[in-house]
């Protein structure tokens, strides 16, 4: 069986972009990979962030992953701080990346304007240690959203590098983008990102745990256009292309049939259907969730993935060791 992986980041809480974007997806592909999902910890440390919030973020992402369905006998669920090989392999792999092209990547300018207090050296290095999450692995899928292409691209390169210098070593993975909900953009801003550390945009933001009402009128105030007609149209029409990508996302159907069957709503009533939709998949996301606290699963999960991500990783380290001249 091939395998997958991807990780998130316990950056926030967690938005529906995460969950239609990457966790619908995990679940969707285990019954065909052997999947590896983990919660990229130390990826969070670029941004600050007060020790309990991180904590709890990470917690409920677990819980998250196991409330939305993924499988312990089909998917190993980690944290990364457990598996201590990615930091080091996450060295090895910043001195094979070119300061070049870590210039060139733009989420580290997008978050450096963001964090313009904290341009801290992690946040330009992060790249290299997503490229190790990856290779110590060997994936043959990374399911991640758009946002993530350019550094699975960078994995790409790296794989490519190492082994063309020292011999096969890794297997050079493939971006696996989500076909529908590939990119859920804020509602209150329809041109950019649903993002969970962006505080600003709250309202724009649909959480996982947000209740029934909140979520009903997040949608009921979309930002949308004066055309008055609905069209999937993402220059002219960002925000009811978003609200269909939603629909389409959550039940799984394809976006010529969703605008199909709402081209002669008013945006109110289409609304109104979309915010059904969220609500009734978020509750029972919900009452799974509270269901998964409540009896430690999340500590048990844990427990299971770290022995066994432990083995894959450790046993992919000491090869590129032995590669490397590292040791007698
Ligand atoms: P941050 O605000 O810290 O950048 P984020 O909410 O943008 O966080 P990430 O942790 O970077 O999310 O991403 C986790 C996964 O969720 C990635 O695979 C990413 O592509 C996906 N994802 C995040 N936001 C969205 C979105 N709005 N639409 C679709 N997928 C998303
Ligand atoms: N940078 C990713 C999270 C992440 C990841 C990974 C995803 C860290 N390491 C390895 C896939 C594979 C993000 O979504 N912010």
């Amino acid at each position: 069986m091939e395998r997958a992986l991807s990780g998130i980041t316990p950056s926030g809480k967690l938005t529906l972009g995460n969950y239609l974007g990457a966790i619908k997806e995990f679940v969707k592909m285990q019954d065909e990979f052997e999947m590896y999902i983990f919660v990229s910890n130390l990826h969070s440390l670029t941004i600050e962030q007060e020790r309990n919030s991180r904590k709890k973020n990470t917690r409920d992402l677990v819980a998250f992953y196991l409330a939305s369905g993924l499988d312990l006998s089909k998917t190993t669920i980690f944290l990364q701080s457990d598996v201590l090989m990615h930091a080091q392999l996450g060295w090895i792999m910043q001195c094979h990346t070119y300061m070049g092209e870590l210039s060139r990547m733009t989420q580290f300018k997008d978050k450096a304007q963001k964090h313009s207090d904290n341009i801290n050296v992690g946040l330009f290095t992060y790249p290299p240690l997503m490229v190790a999450d990856i290779l110590l692995y060997d994936p043959k899928y990374v399911p991640v959203g758009e946002d993530q292409r350019q550094h699975v691209e960078l994995t790409r390169d790296l794989a490519q590098r190492f082994n063309k210098k020292y011999g096969d070593t890794f297997v050079v993975p493939e971006l696996h983008l989500t076909k529908s909900g590939a990119k859920i953009m804020s509602l209150a801003n329809p041109t950019k990102k649903m993002s969970k550390s962006d505080d600003e945009s709250e309202k724009g933001c649909i959480y996982l745990l947000d209740d029934a009402k909140t979520i009903t009128k997040k949608i009921k105030s979309a930002t949308t256009d004066s055309i008055g007609k609905i069209n999937y149209d993402e220059v002219n029409q960002p925000g009811i292309s978003n609200l269909l990508t939603i629909y389409a996302a959550i039940t799984q159907e394809d976006i010529k049939s969703v605008t199909n069957k709402f081209k002669d709503y008013n945006y109110g009533d289409f609304k109104e259907e979309v915010a059904k939709v969220v609500v009734k998949e978020l509750s029972q996301l919900q009452e799974r969730y509270h269901h998964i606290i409540d009896n430690n699963e999340v500590e048990k999960a844990l427990e299971l993935g770290k022995e066994k991500a432990l083995k894959v990783a450790y046993k992919k380290l000491m090869k590129v060791h032995k590669k490397l001249g590292l040791g007698i």
